[in-house]
């Protein structure tokens, strides 16, 4: 991530220029007021000194916004943006920048906040309160709801990532406290970040074959989602009677799989798995959460992984196919419990007709 174009270096008597002492609550349905930009004088460990060229000119390259506010709100901000999948892959230094330049925006139950087909302008983050989605095919139909969102999650990143119309209306369902961002800063902060993550990613997902029924919008968020994780070979990643926590895809390597039927007899090979396959939904999926099997890399492997809130959240639109492997391994469970079975009547029979001849 390029850093902002530092200015010349300060002196402690330089003055603090261009911070926008804006309310930290805008009321219902007063316009937002654009948050004043500076020229990327932002500099870490010293956050606060905004050290800018008294005229802006605006070039969105180099561009930030800070709007004044408590620390009370800044650790709210940095509270409620821990989740979001969209800020897992900044550092320190811009999840700060952005807590500097968000502003608290409240809407009443039914506001519209963001359009359809409008030109972007702010990106959100939803403090308290609830909205829908909605999407119309064209400008004359109807609008579908096709989601809903609520605290700790976000939207109008597409039109500022894309510099495109507003792909969806949203509209809130509940009174709401909002957190947002200019595009200028969005684009500065955040693009190059978020975009390299959906971009390194995407073409992975799209081959993966269980994620096939996932629409675009989804697919994206799967990648701000994905943790990346690497291990050696024979390591146990997951372990059977653990609590599980995380989804795994493979992204490069073979692992194998390892049951306990017979508690007495250990651990039996199941299987092998590789790239684009998947492990550790499960556990995700029951009610008790324990893993229900081993899973051990056969050589340096690379997961991508998802954490089980986030795996519930964006796979809910596929878990009937990740139900169907469960019904599977049920079925293998069953079978190989038969097959043992009709081991130990075999060993019985044989040990009785030993005893006999004896
Ligand atoms: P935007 O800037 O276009 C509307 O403004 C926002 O709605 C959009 O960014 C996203 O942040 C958010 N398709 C498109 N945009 C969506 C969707 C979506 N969900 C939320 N947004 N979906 C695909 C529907 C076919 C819904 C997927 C669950």
């Amino acid at each position: 991530m390029a850093t902002p174009e530092m200015s010349s270096p300060s002196s402690s008597k330089s003055p603090i220029l261009e911070r926008t002492a804006i309310p930290d609550e805008l009321e219902e349905g007063t316009e937002a007021p654009r948050p004043s930009t500076t020229s990327g004088a932002y500099r870490s460990g010293r956050r606060h000194a905004i050290i800018a060229p008294p005229t802006v000119k605006y070039d969105e390259t180099k561009t930030i916004s800070v709007v004044e506010k408590t620390e009370q709100s800044k650790a709210k901000i940095r509270e409620i943006t821990k989740t979001n999948f969209l800020f897992f892959a900044l550092d320190e230094e811009q999840k700060e920048m952005i807590v500097d330049a968000m502003f608290e925006m409240k809407k009443k139950a039914n506001d519209i906040i963001i359009r359809q087909f409008d030109k972007g302008d702010y990106f959100y983050v939803i403090d308290s309160g609830e909205v829908d989605v909605l999407i119309a095919q064209d400008k004359t139909s109807e609008p579908v709801k096709v989601s809903h969102l609520s605290a700790g999650e976000s939207f109008g990143e597409l039109a500022l990532m894309h510099n495109c119309p507003r792909a969806a209306t949203i509209q809130a369902t509940t009174d709401c406290v909002l957190w947002a961002i200019d595009q200028a800063t969005y684009r500065h902060v955040m693009m190059k970040t978020v975009m390299e993550k959906r971009m390194k990613y995407q073409d992975f997902i799209s081959k993966v074959r269980f994620f096939d029924s996932l629409d675009k919008y989804e697919r994206q968020t799967l990648c701000d989602a994905l943790q990346p994780q690497e291990c050696e070979q024979g390591v146990v990643v997951i372990a059977e009677g653990d609590i599980g926590t995380r989804f795994y895809i493979i992204e490069s390597g073979k692992v194998e799989v390892l049951r306990t039927v017979d508690p007495s007899a250990g651990p039996t090979k199941v299987g092998e798995l590789g790239s684009g396959e998947f492990f550790g939904e499960v556990a995700l999926l029951s009610d008790e959460m324990t893993r229900t099997a081993t899973v051990i890399a056969l050589c340096k492997c690379k997961f991508l992984t998802l954490e089980k809130s986030a795996f519930q959240r964006l796979l809910g639109p596929i878990e009937d196919i990740l139900k169907r492997n469960i019904d599977q391994y049920e079925e293998w469970m069953r079978r190989k419990k038969e097959e043992m079975g009709k081991d130990d009547e075999k060993t019985s029979g044989k040990n009785e007709e030993k005893k006999k001849e004896g």
